[in-house]
């Protein structure tokens, strides 16, 4: 396994990423010993592709995910009943497949596949994230992205909030669809967090952690050397990406995670 953080690769995508520019935050993840950085990016169309390569170049720095939900904070979802606004989240998540390809990365479909609360009825917006799932995939399998879908709490989003949902409707797709788990929607919404990671051992392809106060792994009461035993005996061998709240500030956040997590992955080689 190794360790990543999600990053702003344009300013303010997410809140759970670190309000500093691209280059502060890669330099950062290298010198706390991260393998690489998951960036959260609103619009790939207004990024600098060749300086961003070279920026992870020169940090030796891979990127295991690319994360779309500040497109539905636009108003873009592949469940409205907006016709316009579905298609703006399939063309947008289009270009996140293009430049994952670049960057031999994966693509999260999170926020961006919208609510029940959009407008439509379950079955319907349903039926249109399944649509949506099944072009996006078509799109990406030829490119070699994969596609995660992210269970999220019911917090967040009135659908696909455990990993058995999302699970089953991971099956229906080719193998390029599969899970992003995240702790701390697992700690909302999983009754045994080591038992969900095993049931859906082949479809997990990458992991978000961050403890149950979403702060650092560490900060809060998760057991990780119980989640990373768990992933480790599926086969896990992918990226855990620290997607965290930035508390108490930014730097002790990048230190504690990697402190935390990397004796626990170094435990398992
Ligand atoms: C995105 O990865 C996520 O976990 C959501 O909670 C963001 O709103
Ligand atoms: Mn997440």
């Amino acid at each position: 396994m190794k360790l990543a953080i999600v990053v702003n690769a344009t300013p303010k995508a997410t809140p759970l990423a670190a309000d500093i520019s691209l280059e502060d935050a890669v330099r950062l993840a290298k010198d706390a010993g991260f393998d690489g950085v998951e960036l959260a990016i609103a619009d790939p169309l207004d990024l600098d592709v060749p300086n961003l390569t070279k920026l992870l170049e020169t940090y030796d720095l891979r990127v295991p995910a690319l994360g779309t939900g500040a497109a539905y904070k636009e108003g873009l979802s592949m469940a409205h009943p907006d016709i316009r606004r579905r298609e703006g989240a399939m063309k947008r998540l289009k270009a996140h497949v293009d430049l994952a390809a670049v960057l031999e990365a994966d693509v999260i479909v999170g926020l961006i596949r919208g609510k029940m609360s959009d407008g439509l009825p379950y079955d319907e917006a349903m039926k249109h994230i399944k649509s949506g799932l099944a072009e996006i995939s078509a799109y990406a399998k030829p490119k070699d992205v994969r596609i995660l879908l992210e269970p999220i709490n019911r917090y967040e989003i009135d659908l696909l909030n455990s990993i058995g949902d999302a699970y089953a409707v991971a099956k229906e797709f080719h193998d390029n669809v599969g899970l992003l788990i995240d702790t701390f929607h697992m700690n909302i919404e999983e009754p045994n967090l080591t038992e969900s990671i095993r049931k859906a051992h082949d479809r997990i392809f990458h992991v978000h952690i961050a403890d149950n106060i979403r702060w650092a792994p560490g900060f809060g009461c998760l057991d990780f050397p119980a989640i990373v035993g768990a992933l480790r005996d599926i086969g896990y061998k992918g990226y855990l990406s620290a997607e965290i709240l930035h508390e108490p500030d930014y730097e002790k956040a990048f230190r504690k995670t990697a402190e935390h997590m990397l004796p626990l992955i170094k435990a398992g080689k």
